[in-house]
């Protein structure tokens, strides 16, 4: 594995695996993050000022401790709350797949699986890179975000531009 992925793996997925524990916005002290991996703290700010998708953020309290944490993409099975406001989303987002999907999303609509949100993109081309992690026969839905926002579902943005929300109803579901 990776040193991002076991990054990844530990602040989203699996912590007490390195005897970590996530506090309940889901941030652990940076110390404790570079006890459990092969690396300085030099490489661990490189790794995180050039994640492609920005996942992770360092932030320095008013007693000088410095916290890391996952942006998004918690299991669900991790207790975390990310405090993220609510936020209005754009009229249109998207969810890339893989094509074995199709029937089931279009009957039960967008589920969040392990994680504790469904994750939309902004755009088509990054939801295709997002359904290319699990297939090369991808599907992009189109979602009908700004109603789905005016019959009272909540979305929030997470702090690296991912929307998130609990479900998507098959209603709002379009195949693009
Ligand atoms: C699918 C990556 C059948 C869903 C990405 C997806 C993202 C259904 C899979 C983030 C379904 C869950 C999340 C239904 C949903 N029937 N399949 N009713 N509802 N699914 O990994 O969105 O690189 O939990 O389409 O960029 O693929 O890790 O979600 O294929 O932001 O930072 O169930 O992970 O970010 O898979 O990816 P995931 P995702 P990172």
């Amino acid at each position: 594995m990776s040193i991002s992925r076991r990054i990844a793996f530990l602040l989203r997925h699996r912590p007490e695996t390195a005897g970590l524990t996530l506090d309940a916005n889901g941030w652990v002290p940076v110390g404790d993050l570079l006890a459990a991996l092969p690396i300085g703290r030099a490489e661990l700010d490189e790794i995180v000022a050039n994640d492609e998708k920005s996942r992770y953020a360092i932030e320095r309290r008013a007693d000088g401790s410095e916290w890391i944490r996952a942006n998004q993409g918690h299991s669900r099975r991790v207790a975390v709350d990310l405090g993220l406001a609510s936020a209005s989303p754009p009229a249109v987002l998207f969810h890339g797949t893989p094509g074995r999907n199709r029937a089931s999303i279009l009957r039960d609509g967008l589920r969040p699986g392990s994680r504790h949100h469904v994750h939309l993109s902004v755009d088509v081309p990054t939801a295709l890179v997002v359904g290319r992690r699990r297939s090369a026969d991808v599907l992009v839905f189109r979602v009908a975000a700004g109603p789905m926002a005016a019959a009272g579902h909540v979305f929030h943005r997470s702090e690296n531009g991912v929307w998130l929300t609990d479900a998507v109803p098959p209603e709002y579901l379009l195949l693009e």
